[in-house]
């Protein structure tokens, strides 16, 4: 049981990065109600999502950094974000019949099942629905009239049934452990973080994200190359990643895959990366592979020899999404902020530096644009990051707008 504390404390503060966001609050109800609506926002016309959308995500801001349960809509209103439109939801107690139709309706279902799909945005998704299409199964029907799929899509379509599973924590905690054990084959010391919604203390997300970097800047030039080469030989990614036929890796390359990456693509970096698929617990073969890598470097341990069999032997065989970020040492914490998120503190504190300090803010660093030249205002840490931006620190766990 969440424990309540004084409103008297709460503060409407314009931007969600001046606010706690915890994940765990007291207005779930109204929050997921005013994300169904939110959602739906975004299916109705995607090019609008700087309006309708927003506003039912900055109102569900609002209530989730509220430090109580709201009962009256007086309270309610005093929130400065909580517009009128979601507060009819709040008077009808999350359950307004406006979010009934809404989930029920054929359009909401087909997008959610078409916008579950990897590499499908709400824009192809839409698309979709407007040809008739109303399934999968239709979707199926249309590729083989000859209906053409970007190459994220069909990855998308052919391992949909796992995509679609929630990745556990310790699944992601143990692909990171894999990560790091291939790394320091090719790179020793090498600094690697789970970030996303796991470092937000969520136990579960849609994909494993992971950053790299190293103290020494030359250790990090080419890295990311060198360890998806690696974990292809031990025959663990699957599908081909096109971006690494062309052997270049960097962004550049990334940028054009379509819109499953403009979902990603909000991060606008262009630090090295690969969004990849592990098939995970197939691991007779990657576990002997893995093996016999241990015993060459002579780092065999009693973990690796003892898991061996009896645990892939129960686990089943499962493909998961996992996104590989490396960035120079110097960048680091501004990676490390970016990709934990949420998406919305992101975009909470990006706005709130430019619209009150006039700095730019990225994954690369920050620049203060009210000095002329515009001056590089360079940090060390996240906690170094806030300071600069003269903001109080906020824990990861604290991100979750
Ligand atoms: N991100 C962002 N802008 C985007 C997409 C992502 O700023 N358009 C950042 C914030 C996210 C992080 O990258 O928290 C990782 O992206 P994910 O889409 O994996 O988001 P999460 O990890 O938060 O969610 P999930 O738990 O579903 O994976
Ligand atoms: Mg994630």
């Amino acid at each position: 049981k969440l424990e309540e504390t004084s409103p008297n404390e709460y503060q409407d503060n314009k931007f969600v990065c001046q606010r706690a966001t915890p994940l765990k609050h007291h207005n779930t109800k109204f929050t997921d109600a005013l994300e169904i609506l939110e959602r739906h926002a975004v299916y109705v016309d995607s090019t609008q999502r700087d309006s309708r959308a927003l506003a039912f995500r900055r109102a569900a801001c609002a209530l989730k950094s509220y430090p109580k349960q709201i009962t009256r809509i007086e309270e309610a209103s005093k929130l400065s974000s909580v517009g009128n439109h979601s507060k009819k939801e709040i008077l009808e107690n999350g359950s307004s019949d406006e979010v009934q139709d809404i989930l029920s309706s054929e359009f909401f279902k087909t997008m959610e099942v078409f916008s579950s799909i990897y590499g499908c945005g709400p824009a192809t998704a839409r698309k979709w629905y407007e040809k008739g299409y109303r399934s999968i199964a239709d979707v199926h029907h249309a590729v083989s009239d000859g209906m053409k799929l970007t190459e994220q899509q069909t990855m998308g379509f052919k391992y949909h049934s796992d995509l679609v599973k929630p990745v556990p924590k310790e699944e992601a905690i143990n692909i990171k452990d894999i990560v790091i054990k291939e790394l320091s084959k090719i790179q020793p010391n090498c600094i690697v973080e789970l970030v996303g919604g796991y470092r937000r203390g969520k136990l579960s997300g849609h994909d494993v994200d992971i950053l790299i970097t190293h103290q020494n800047n030359s250790k990090v030039e080419g890295l990311l190359h060198k360890l998806v080469e690696r974990l292809e030989k031990l025959d663990l990614m699957v599908g081909r990643n096109p971006h690494f036929e062309s052997k270049t890796l960097y962004l550049k390359s990334v940028k054009g895959i379509g819109e499953g990456s403009q979902r990603q693509g909000g991060h606008m970096d262009s630090l090295d990366h690969c969004f990849c698929m592990f098939q995970m617990g197939k691991s007779f073969e990657n576990e002997k592979v893995e093996h016999s890598c241990m015993q060459t470097t002579g780092e065999a341990d009693e973990t690796g020899t003892s898991t061996g069999s009896s645990s892939s032997e129960q686990m089943a065989a499962v493909v998961r999404r996992v996104d590989l970020i490396v960035a120079p040492h110097k960048q680091f914490p501004f990676a490390l902020l970016g990709w934990t998120g949420s998406k919305q503190f992101n975009r909470s504190l990006r706005d709130y530096a430019w619209k009150v300090l006039k700095v730019k803010l990225s994954n690369h660093g920050m620049w203060d644009h009210k000095h002329i030249p515009v001056r590089q205002v360079e940090a060390t840490s996240e906690q170094e990051i806030f300071h600069e931006l003269k903001l109080e620190y906020r824990d990861p766990h604290d991100r979750n707008a």
